[in-house]
Order: C-alpha cells, then structure tokens, then sequence
C-alpha cells in the first residue's frame, strides 16, 4: 500500500478549517471508540486554546480506503500567513474552504494567490451551509471571480466545489443530496489531488526539504518536511546542505516519525511522497535539504514575504526588574530570539546600532504578540517599545515608501458612518460601499499600514463588538508624512512605592487609572491616562495626614472606580516613541523609557532642537 495524498486546509481566520479537520479525523476512525478528544484537536498549543485560533501549522494522517491522506492544518490570521507559504510548498493539492456567508475575504485571497502560484489546483468548499444567512450561490460567485483577478490558469478555474457543514460532519455535491457525512469530501481528494507516491522518485537516494522545526523535551530538534526522493530510514546517515549549498552537519536520523491521527509514531521507513519527521540532527534548520551523502542537490524552498512591522525588545531595566522572572539578562533574549528567528521564517531579528537592544520584525502585532506572550510564559522579562511599520527606499526615485493595506470592514448599518470617519483621519480612502446580508455594510478602504497600528482596538469599541475588521498588505506607496500621535498625555508617578487608596481615589479626577491599590510602582511609571494631552507627574502612594483627631470614617473606605487594563497588544499599541512597556511572567507595566523627570526634560528638549 503506497497511495499517498498530500494537502493543505487554507482559509481566511475562523472560516472552520480547525473544526473540519476533527470531523475528518473521527470518521475516518482514526480516534478509538473510547478515546477523549478534545474541540478543536489541532489547536494543541496553550495559545491556541485560550485565543480560539490556529497559530502553527500542524500536519496530520488519515486513513481513507486504504489511502494514506497527510492533512496540513494552517492559521487564517494574516500575521501568520508565513507558516501558510512555507506549507504550501510541501502539498500537492490544497482545499480552499469559505465561510456561506462571509464569503471570500483578504486572506482567502492571500492563501489562493499563494496556492495558484505554486501551480495547486484548489478544492473548493464552501462552508458551514447550516448558519441561516448562508448565501452560497453569490459567495461561489465571488469565489470565481476571485480566481479570475487571480489570473488562474483554465485547469484552475475549472476547481471543484463542494458544500459542506464541518461543524455538522457532512459535506456534499450537490446540495440536493443527503447531507450525512465527509465521505463525499474523501472521495473528491483522492480523485483530485495528485497521487504524491512516484516508484521512479522513491527509487533514487533520500533527499527532503525541511518545512517545520520545532523543539520536544524528550526528542529534541524534529524536523517535518515532505520526502522528495528515495526513502528515509532510522539510523541513516545523512548530510544537511543549506539553501546556498553549503553543509551544515552531518549526522544520523535517530528516529523516524510518521504523522498517524494527531499523534507521531516511530516507524522503519517511509518513501517519497510522504510527510514525516526526523529526530536526531543539532543544526538543520527550516530551509535545509536533508540527504544522502551521495547526493549535493539542494531543493529550493520559495522565498516568503518580508516582514513589515518591528518592534525593538532589550532587557528589563525598570527598578522593579528580576522579581517575577527567571530569564533577565540581555543574553539570555537574545539567544532565544535568535533560536526563534532560524526556526520562524516570517520573522527576522538583528541588532540595533547600540547594542544594547534586539529589532524583531515581523507581519502583525498579532504574530509579535504571541511572540512575547510565548517568551513571557517561559519565565523572560522584558522592555519593549512602540512597533514601528518598516519604510522602503524606491531604488530610482530615492522617495521613501510605506506598506500599504487593503482594508474591509463589516459593520452594522449603523455604525458605517463612525468608521468611515476614524478611518479617513487614519488617512485612508474609501473605494467601495455595498450592502452585505441584512442590515449590514462591507466598505473598502486602502490606506497606509501605519495607520491601521492599534486601530482593531477603536474599531469594535466604535462598532459594540459586532464589527469585523480585515487587511490584506498590497503593495508599496510615497509615504504620507507624519501621523499625530495619542490624544491624550499620561500619568506619570513620582515615586516609587504601592498604590495607595487615598491617593489614587484623587488622581480620579485627572483621568483613567491603569493601577489599583497595592500594586507596585515606581518613578516613570505610567500610572493612568490623563485627561488632557500633555503628561502629569502624580502620587499615588500618597498617604492621607494622620492627626490625633478621630476623622470621622467616611472617607476612609474610599471606591474607586475600576482600573482600564490592557491586554499586551493594546499596550504596545498604546505607547509612544518615548514609552516602554515592561513585561514580566505576572505583570504589563507602562513606563517612560527615561525615569527621571530631568533627564526626560532634558532628552525631549534635545529632540524638539
Ligand atoms: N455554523 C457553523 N459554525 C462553524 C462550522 N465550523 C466551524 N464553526 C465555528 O467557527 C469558529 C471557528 O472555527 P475554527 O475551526 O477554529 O476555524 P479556523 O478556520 O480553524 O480558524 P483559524 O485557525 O483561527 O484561522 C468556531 O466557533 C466554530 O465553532 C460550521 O460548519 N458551521
Ligand atoms: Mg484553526
């Protein structure tokens, strides 16, 4: 038995791709009878679980008719497009899934524009047909015309499409036909993706392109990727060529797995076409061509898109530094951010000019979100300024460039007339309006990407949480010229302490507070938001004047009102240049990045200069 299918599930973000892979894995029986699984079974990383979404793109195994189907689960959110273009190249075939009634939104066509590419025929499947204002036969429309703009080739276009209900276990032709379970879906794989199994390849000497990395306690590095050639077999001795040629080790594959459901087992040998994963090299990397040493062929693996935001992280210098982690010193960040970098190819860090601080770049505040919430939750401190979007020089002209976003908003009708307006003084422009579904607006800007930098915030405080916000980077434009910053200046403590009932109860009046009564702060710390637009320097340890007289009592209960608590993402997008945030295993302060109120005054003079 050799018959092998490779492929991927590519969607926009919470179109069901996570969901219909349990679906698939339970009805293909590859779960005991009795076996506990839990939602969402792919999403096995504690982020994943607790954000609701696929951040790693994970491979899986099934079982259908005696043929062996290797699934690819990949994130829909854009900041994690990375791990989709470096996935594709390890797939045959890719099924395009589509929420009924969203429709195809950016990363829809983000992950099509990547798979057409890549030469993939797409299965279409247009999901979650029980919602009741699915409205399939417009979104297959628009899926069309989405190929079309994509310039698919006629192969491409001629895509098969199938309807289906992950949630439910069922997906079907027509939508005539009994709606019972993923048979249909199975069957339409190994019809039309490609047999990945070639007797020719599998005949020549072992060679694989290495596509995931990651670490296992027990095991050490793994390396996944698809076996291009020959077969692979535990204690072969192989070499590892880098993508210029060059040998990175040599060594032996101490253990051979094979993806089986959503475990990894160890097995004797696999041949071309097949997707495992090998344990027992130091260096390799993603990238790298594992192979046998008679062989020099490196496999290409396609380039993915650069990043577009950065963010600068040094270590934490706040006077309350090294309490609450384990991981403190400059070394040791930047030896897990190198080791992040090699392994994450849609993130790139370097020094900065004073050595003194690392610049991570990478597509979203999402993607460095999760970055520094993985860092903090291994016990790192850690200081962090505002990201920055990453401008380009036009090689001719010499004019400076800015990423720009496509940007589409759902909103309830209501709140249309807000949004267009916060966007427009974020400088973008409106260049479609239409109704979509009852009682609700799609309008599409184009703007810069700086502007969209903490927006997600605003956005569904203006629209109650009901709207749904989606950019897609296109390209390139002269750069629009300085954006005004926060409207409001902050609370700035002048001493070092914990936060005091009575002392806090009187900064109320001169804005919102970030702290509550004993929480620890210190000079520079940013303890609230003033109300008005430039900073305050406050006390709020301060304590109320003993007197021998007895008070009276009533003010000593005071109530404060409850303090605004931000999560890391809005705090980062909250700072300004000369801002920090410190984070830390338990806790996210705000800071200055000078402390001392001289020194501050004296470095903004120098600067207005
Ligand atoms: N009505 C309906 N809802 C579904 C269906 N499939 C999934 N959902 C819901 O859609 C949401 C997102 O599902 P996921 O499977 O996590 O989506 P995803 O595409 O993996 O999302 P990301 O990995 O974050 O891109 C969940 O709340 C699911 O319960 C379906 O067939 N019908
Ligand atoms: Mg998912």
């Amino acid at each position: 038995m050799n018959s092998i299918r490779n492929i991927a599930i590519v969607a926009h973000v919470d179109h069901g791709k996570t969901t219909l892979i349990d679906a698939m894995l339970s009805q293909s029986g590859t779960f005991r009878s009795n076996q506990n699984v839990a939602e969402r079974v792919m999403d096995s990383n504690d982020l994943e679980r607790e954000r609701g979404i696929t951040i790693l793109a994970k491979c899986t195994s099934l079982l259908w008719k005696d043929t062996r189907i290797n699934v690819v689960d990949t994130p829909g959110h854009a900041d994690f497009g990375g791990e989709v273009e470096r996935i594709l190249n390890m797939v045959d075939s890719a099924i395009l899934l589509i929420d009924a009634a969203e429709g195809p939104l950016p990363q829809t066509k983000f992950v099509l524009m990547k798979a057409l590419h890549l030469g993939l025929r797409p299965i279409v499947v247009i999901n979650k047909i029980d919602r009741s204002d699915e409205r399939h036969q417009e979104v297959l429309n628009e899926v069309f015309d989405l190929f079309v703009t994509l310039d698919a080739s006629e192969e491409q276009l001629d895509f098969p499409v199938l309807y289906a209900s992950g949630r439910n276990g069922w997906a079907v032709n027509d939508l005539n036909d009994e709606r019972k379970d993923l048979a249909p879906l199975f069957e339409k794989i190994l019809e039309h993706a490609p047999e990945a199994y070639s007797e020719k390849k599998a005949s020549q000497p072992f060679s694989m392109l290495i596509t995931t990395r990651e670490y296992d306690s027990y095991l050490g590095r793994i390396l996944t990727g698809r076996i291009d050639t020959g077969t692979a077999t535990p204690n072969a001795f192989v070499q590892i060529l880098n993508q210029h040629g060059d040998t990175v080790e040599k060594g032996r594959i101490a253990k051979l797995l094979a993806f089986r459901g959503i475990e990894r087992i160890p097995v004797e040998s696999a041949s071309a076409g097949d997707v495992v994963a090998i344990a027992g090299l130091e260096k390799a990397t993603v990238a790298d061509t594992i192979m046998d040493p008679s062989i020099s062929v490196v496999i290409p693996a396609e380039p993915v898109d650069p990043p577009k935001l950065a963010i600068t992280i040094s270590a934490n210098d706040s006077p309350l530094a090294g309490r609450e982690g384990s991981k403190v010193t400059f070394r040791m960040i930047y030896d897990r951010l190198m080791r992040e970098a090699e392994g994450n190819i849609a993130i790139s860090v370097t020094m900065s000019e004073r050595k003194d601080s690392l610049i991570v770049a990478g597509r979203g505040e999402l993607q460095l979100g999760v970055l520094i919430e993985t860092m903090r939750r291994e016990g790192f401190e850690l200081s962090i300024s505002r990201p920055k979007v990453l401008f380009q020089t036009d090689p001719e002209t010499g004019t400076r460039l800015e990423p720009y976003e496509e940007i589409y908003v759902d909103v309830d009708d209501d709140y249309s007339g807000t949004v267009v307006e916060s966007l427009s003084n974020r400088r973008a422009e409106m260049t479609d309006m239409r109704p979509c579904g009852t009682g609700r607006t799609r309008i599409t800007f184009i703007g810069p990407s700086r502007g969209l930098v903490g927006y997600n915030c605003q956005f569904l405080t203006e629209t109650r949480g009901t709207g749904v916000l989606n950019h897609i980077f296109c390209g390139y434009k002269p750069c629009t010229g300085a954006f005004e910053g926060r409207k409001n200046g902050v609370l700035i403590s002048t001493e070092a302490g914990e936060g005091v009932a009575y002392g806090l109860f009187n900064l109320e009046p001169r804005g919102d507070l970030f702290v509550v009564p004993g929480d620890k702060v210190y000079e520079g710390m940013i303890v609230g938001e003033h109300t008005r637009s430039n900073d305050l320097c406050v006390n709020p340890v301060k304590c109320k004047q003993l007197s021998n007289m007895r008070a009276s009592g009533k003010d000593e209960a005071v109530k404060l009102r409850p303090p605004r608590l931000m999560t890391l993402e809005q705090a980062l997008t909250y700072i300004e240049d000369d801002e920090r945030v410190e984070v830390t295993p338990k806790t996210i302060r705000l800071r200055k990045a000078i402390l001392d109120p001289h020194e501050r005054k004296k470095a903004s003079r120098r600067e207005e200069a």
